[in-house]
């Protein structure tokens, strides 16, 4: 019965896939373009990395553009990088302009095909916690989390998390809850010295645990920008090097 092959091949491979990721070296929550970077990065040199996101569609903010008008802005030093990428592009005044929903496959098909993995419909509800390092996310099924059901995680182990959660910083904010971190909010929109601020505040923000794109907003105060994206790009960028010095 051929359903019932079809039923196999995809639980056996899914929990290959699974299992072969509960130790990670970088756990990266949400898949954003800062978390897809970072992704992309981090596989490319060799690093073991899996995005946990809690949506069926990764892409986080990218695929609406800016108000649904589905084209998003990077600016111009950001060539180099949709060039590698392949993207397709248009430069206006002194501007990178690009078909979001383009970019956003672009991104994720770059970052599995460097060997992320992303497991969608994946919410990461807690991080694991030893000796005042985080060292780990406590994932569960999205819909789960989503309808508040009573159904305990499970933990997957790496030497550092993420959080990529964009404006909410999700991660953040579960240990700012308990009192192990002090943040801010997000500012309003100004996109003149925004992306600077992202990528100035991107880094470890508690041990074990970094902090990425729209999330170093929330955390730090910074404002937001609107639908550039640059900011995000390199944000994700710093993480892999951040990553890079510390893991090798
Ligand atoms: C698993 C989770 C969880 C969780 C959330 O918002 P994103 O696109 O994130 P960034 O920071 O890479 O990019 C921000 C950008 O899209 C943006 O919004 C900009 C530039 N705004 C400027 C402005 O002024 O508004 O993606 C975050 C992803 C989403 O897909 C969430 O579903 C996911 O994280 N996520 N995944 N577990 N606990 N929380």
């Amino acid at each position: 019965m051929r359903d019932l092959l079809i039923s196999k091949l995809i639980v056996e491979k899914y929990f290959e896939k699974l299992k072969s990721s509960l130790e990670l070296d970088v756990a990266i929550v949400g898949a954003g373009p800062s978390g897809l970077t970072a992704a992309y990065e981090l596989a490319k040199n060799g690093f073991k990395v899996a995005v946990f996101e809690e949506r069926n569609v990764p892409g986080g903010g990218i695929w609406g553009g800016g108000m649904m008008f589905n084209e998003v802005v990077l600016e111009k030093e950001l060539e180099t990088f949709l060039r590698e990428l392949k993207v397709r592009y248009t430069l206006r005044e002194d501007h990178i302009v690009v078909d979001s929903v383009h970019f956003a496959s672009a991104l994720l098909y770059r970052a599995t095909k460097e060997g992320a993995l992303v497991f969608n419909n994946i919410s990461v509800e807690d991080v694991a916690l030893r000796e005042g390092r985080v060292c780990g996310v406590v994932v569960n099924w999205g819909p789960t989390v989503r309808l508040g059901l009573h159904v305990d995680p499970i933990t997957v182990k790496s030497s550092f998390v993420v959080d990529g959660t964009g404006h909410p910083a999700n991660v953040v904010t579960l240990l700012a809850k308990r009192g192990l971190i002090q943040m801010k909010t997000e500012f309003p929109m100004d996109a003149d010295s925004a992306e600077e601020f992202v990528v100035e505040k991107t880094g470890e923000v508690f041990p074990g645990l970094l902090v990425s794109g729209m999330a170093v907003c929330e955390v730090y105060g910074g404002p937001r920008m609107g639908p550039i994206f640059g900011g995000m790009i390199l944000s994700g960028q710093k993480i892999a090097k951040i990553v890079n010095k510390r893991l090798r």
